[in-house]
């Protein structure tokens, strides 16, 4: 598929990256852009030789949220009746294999919930984090009122939301939002990093455990610790494990191969 709103490259035979690519929009998501993020994360989440998936903006804007422009003219019934805005933002949710979002500049709007659906973020000491929709009429309409207090807590989340203010990479960190800050030369360089480390591993235990993580979002904490005894006793079962701690045992370095 030709993509004209995103740029789509693979690092190191295994790492899908994943560029948001509307510089003059400051990455503004628009219908079309999200439906080419859905398709090339599927496509990446298919492809065997990938492990792990980087998505990512421009020095300036991760996403400066969703394209108001696009928005402005909707009325109820179109976007209702047609999806808009919203179409395809789930798709993100589906993806199997773990997905970094690398910000740097604004991540605002729909481009901070868009970071927040990512696995983890790492963040540009220049990120600018933010849900400003307040000041446009209307709220965080992809997560945003949901996954930011479950990311930073309620009172900081509803400073956020309430005042629109932007939170910087300092303040980010500290508050839990995301889980690393570099210098901006050197954000692709640890986020691919931290993608290699991980397609290093077993992809059974990778994916098991990105979706026991998930599960404490979604449930109550019994629920959770079950559904995590169960994958951890199911992953006996993989050639994985044995080749894991026998390497371990034997003083020599793991061979996963993904079975
Ligand atoms: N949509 C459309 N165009 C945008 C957006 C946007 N969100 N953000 C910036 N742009 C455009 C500007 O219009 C401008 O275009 P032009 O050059 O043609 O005038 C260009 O990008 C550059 O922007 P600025 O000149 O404003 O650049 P500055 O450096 O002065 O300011 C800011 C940068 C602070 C990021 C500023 O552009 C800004 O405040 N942008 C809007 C941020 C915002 O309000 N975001 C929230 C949008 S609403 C939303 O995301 C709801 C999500 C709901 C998701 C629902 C799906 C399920």
């Amino acid at each position: 598929m030709a993509y004209e709103c995103i740029e789509v490259r693979t690092e190191a035979d295994k790492v899908g990256v994943i560029t948001l690519a509307r510089p003059k929009q400051l990455n503004a998501l628009n219908d079309q852009l999200m439906d080419e993020l859905g398709a090339a994360l599927k496509a990446f989440d298919a492809d065997e030789k990938i492990g792990c998936i980087i998505v990512t903006g421009s020095e300036k804007a991760f996403a400066a949220g969703a394209d108001i422009g696009a928005m402005a003219k909707y009325s109820f019934a179109d976007a209702y009746k047609g999806d808009y805005i919203t179409r395809n933002w789930e798709t993100i949710r589906s993806i199997r294999k773990p997905v970094i979002a690398a910000v740097s500049g604004y991540a605002l709007g729909g481009g901070c919930e868009l970071a927040m659906m990512c696995d983890f973020i790492i963040a540009a000491d220049n990120a600018k984090f933010g849900q400003p929709e307040i000041k446009l009429g209307v709220i965080p309409g992809a997560g945003g009122t949901q996954r930011l207090p479950r990311a930073i807590g309620k009172s900081k989340a509803m400073d956020m939301v309430l005042t629109a203010r932007m939170m910087d990479a300092t303040e980010a960190e500290a508050a839990g939002l995301v889980s690393r800050v570099v210098p901006l030369t050197k954000l692709m360089e640890e986020a691919l990093g931290a993608a290699i480390v991980i397609c290093g591993f077993s992809q059974v235990a990778v994916m098991a455990a990105k979706e026991t993580v998930n599960r404490a979002f979604e449930g109550t904490l019994s629920d959770g610790l079950m559904f995590e005894r169960r994958l951890f006793h199911a992953l006996f079962a993989t050639q994985d494990q044995k080749e894991g701690m026998d390497a371990f045992v034997n003083k020599r370095q793991a061979n996963f191969t993904h079975q």
